[in-house]
């Protein structure tokens, strides 16, 4: 079976969805490309040979001749699209966050569980990536013996705007971590601080979080949106009989003038590009079998990631302590 996919959006992570759809999955064709902005929806089509592109999301969403959809609109948006589309019994990839409001993530999840089996997928892609597998391998495995702390270091080159805040590196960026941190460790948060070091100049410094979990380990997060060095992102996970961390993949190494360097890709597209192909592909296998794959992105984990984010927001502005107040985990996500 071919699968008609629609991708809403057409941004930067739009466009990517766009061209992996059309180039690196089997068994999918692109059949639309929405954006409000008319020209850019037209500009992806183009560029991917979509089969049609429109300016009207809502149409879009309506469509029969649309199997399955990829949801990278902006995030305000996520919530009633996703709605709309369970309602019609279609399968989802959602780009996260599920939604930075944790009424629309319970209100979610409400609607699929009404329809008895699962139709979204959020777009929590570090679950595919081959360093966090090793991670998972070697903890399962049993080489790490019990999991004892996990960091992380995420640094974006520099913010796409001046007016980027502290609270948002915690409900856009951070969120990564928080997802990859509960599904390695097969746990969920319970508490998070949230510090900022002071910088010298106007633009958003590092927020630096540490998270208890429900199996008493410790998760720290740094997540720097002003590296102004390159995309970076790194973890280690520790445990009580040994550590494994991730390792940069270099392509290639440059020798000059007295020294050695290697090149950090300016943004996450060219970082997780495997990533993000192996994630899609698994997103054909949901449409086709209706089965949520083993690791996908369930809507409980798109709350779970965006409850944590928004205790962080409090642990920022609080100074202290914050508890993360979970609803009881619904047997469905079980
Ligand atoms: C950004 O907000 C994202 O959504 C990307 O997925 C992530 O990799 C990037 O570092 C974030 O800042």
């Amino acid at each position: 079976m071919v699968v008609r996919v629609a991708v809403i959006g057409a941004g930067v992570m739009g466009a990517d969805h766009a061209k992996i759809i059309a180039q690196d999955v089997p068994n999918a064709c692109l059949q639309l490309v929405c954006d409000m902005d008319g020209a850019r929806a037209r500009a992806v089509a183009d560029a991917t040979s979509a089969v049609d592109c429109t300016d009207d999301p809502e149409a879009a969403l309506l469509r029969e001749d649309i199997d399955a959809v990829i949801i990278a609109s902006p995030d305000f948006t996520h919530a009633p699209y996703t709605k709309t589309l369970i309602a019609r019994g279609k399968r989802v990839l959602c780009e996260k966050p599920l939604s930075q409001k944790i009424d629309e993530c319970l209100d979610v999840m409400a609607a699929e569980q009404a329809t008895g089996a699962p139709h979204i997928m959020v777009g929590f892609m570090r679950r595919y990536d081959r360093a966090y597998l090793d991670m998972r391998e070697a903890l399962a495995k049993g080489v790490l013996g019990r999991a004892l702390m996990m960091h992380n270091f995420h640094r974006n080159l520099a913010t796409p705007y001046s007016s980027f805040t502290g609270a948002m590196a915690i409900t856009n960026s951070a969120p990564h971590e928080f997802d990859i941190a509960r599904y390695l460790l097969g746990v969920e948060v319970t508490t998070i601080t949230a510090h900022q070091p002071r910088r010298s100049d106007d633009v958003v410094a590092p927020v630096v979080m540490v998270l208890e979990t429900d199996d008493d380990q410790l998760v720290t997060v740094e997540v720097n949106n002003n590296a102004a060095y390159g995309y970076d992102v790194r973890a280690e996970l520790v445990g009580e009989l040994g550590s494994i961390s991730t390792n940069k993949v270099a392509h290639s190494r440059l020798d000059a003038r007295l020294s050695s360097a290697i090149r950090y890709d300016e943004d996450w597209r060219g970082h997780y590009h495997d990533t993000y192909v192996a994630q899609n592909r698994d997103f054909m296998g949901f449409v086709q079998t209706g089965i949520l794959p083993e690791a996908a992105a369930s809507t409980w984990d798109g709350y779970a990631a965006a409850l944590v984010a928004d205790t962080g927001v409090r642990a920022l502005h609080s100074g202290v302590k914050e508890r993360v107040e979970m609803i009881k985990k619904p047997a469905f996500y079980a």
